[in-house]
């Protein structure tokens, strides 16, 4: 399948109040596409929010609900049941900052993983709060500046993709910005069966991570070239590795030297070299992890 094979229609208008080169305006385009007009979507306070626009504008052309930071899954399982009631067969998606997902939004997520909710709930990453000027998250990385840790955040990120496997959802993907037909076809996959199903893509952002807006999709392929976010589909126990990540773990492709992805944005540019190893560590940690529980044996030079 090609990129210029997807649905024509656009469900997110242009001419909305994103800045230039958010990844994650890309990636919600690409998304409604895979899950077309039957798609009632729920959004807490972040970005989104925002560039969604004001009632009674919108430029998000299918029913959003706006909910506060901590509920959005809960108030997608109260619209699926609401739904179902009334014999209306349409999915339901919460499309979520990584500050509602790993922080303020944790509670509600496990309790609606923990029921098996049937629903679809997508977190996009940007490894921040954004909207509120750069304030850390539990998904911000280590070392990275943010206006709440000026010299770096000293603690590395957890990682809510685990936590949503140990829950036993039905279906756990990981994504990228930099990789759309991989998003558009993990979205599928999630539309077509019911259950929990949990996708997280890392979006870019250009002011917050301090890189030109036009290198949105460029830093969001670096970060999976090397080895900073892994692409995966989880389902039935196994992991199952896609596009660039599964040909590194094959050893089909050599993964490409940190510094590439850490150099290229301002928030880093302070790195020592023990900053860099310290990342290093952690990819490398990180790997041995994910292909713990993966079908495909990482090639021993992987390691080196
Ligand atoms: C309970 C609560 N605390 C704080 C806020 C202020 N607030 C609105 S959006 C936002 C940032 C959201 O960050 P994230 O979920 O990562 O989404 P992003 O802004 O990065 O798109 C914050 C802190 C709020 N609306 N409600
Ligand atoms: S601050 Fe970042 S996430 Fe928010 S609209 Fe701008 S580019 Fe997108």
């Amino acid at each position: 399948m090609r990129i210029s094979e997807l649905p024509e229609e656009e469900l997110l208008l242009p001419g909305n109040a994103a800045c230039h080169g958010c990844s994650s305006t890309l990636c919600l385009r690409v998304v409604l596409k895979a899950l077309g007009k039957r798609t009632v979507l729920v959004i807490p306070a972040s970005c989104s929010s925002v560039y969604q626009g004001m009632f009674p504008k919108s430029a998000i052309a299918v029913p959003v609900i706006n909910t506060a930071f901590a509920s959005a899954a809960a108030t997608a399982s109260g619209v699926k049941a609401a739904l179902l009631e009334r014999g209306v067969d349409a999915d339901v998606v919460v499309w979520a900052g990584d500050g509602g997902t790993y922080d303020i939004g944790l509670q509600s997520l496990s309790g609606a993983a923990e029921r098996g909710e049937d629903m679809i709930y997508i977190c996009y990453n940007n490894e921040m709060y954004s909207n509120t000027g750069v304030q850390r998250s539990g998904a911000t990385p280590y070392g990275a500046w943010t206006n709440t840790t000026l010299s770096g955040k000293k603690e590395h990120r957890k990682d809510v993709a685990e936590i949503m496997i140990s829950h036993g959802a039905s279906y756990v993907a990981t994504a990228s910005a930099g990789y759309l037909l991989d998003l558009y076809k993990k979205v599928r996959r999630a539309r077509k069966i019911s259950g929990f199903w949990y996708i997280e893509i890392l979006t870019p952002c250009p002011p917050g991570w301090k890189f030109p807006m036009s290198k949105s999709v460029e830093i969001a392929k670096l970060a999976v070239e090397t080895g900073m976010w892994i692409l995966y589909e989880y389902e039935e126990g196994k992991i199952k590795l896609t596009g660039v990540s599964k040909a590194i773990a094959e050893g089909k492709r050599r993964r490409k030297r940190v510094e590439e992805y850490l150099f290229s944005q301002g928030r880093f540019s302070h790195f020592s070299s023990e900053d860099v190893f310290e990342i290093e560590r952690w990819i490398e940690d990180r790997w041995r992890r994910i292909l713990g529980r993966n079908v495909y044996a990482a090639p021993a030079e992987f390691y080196v």
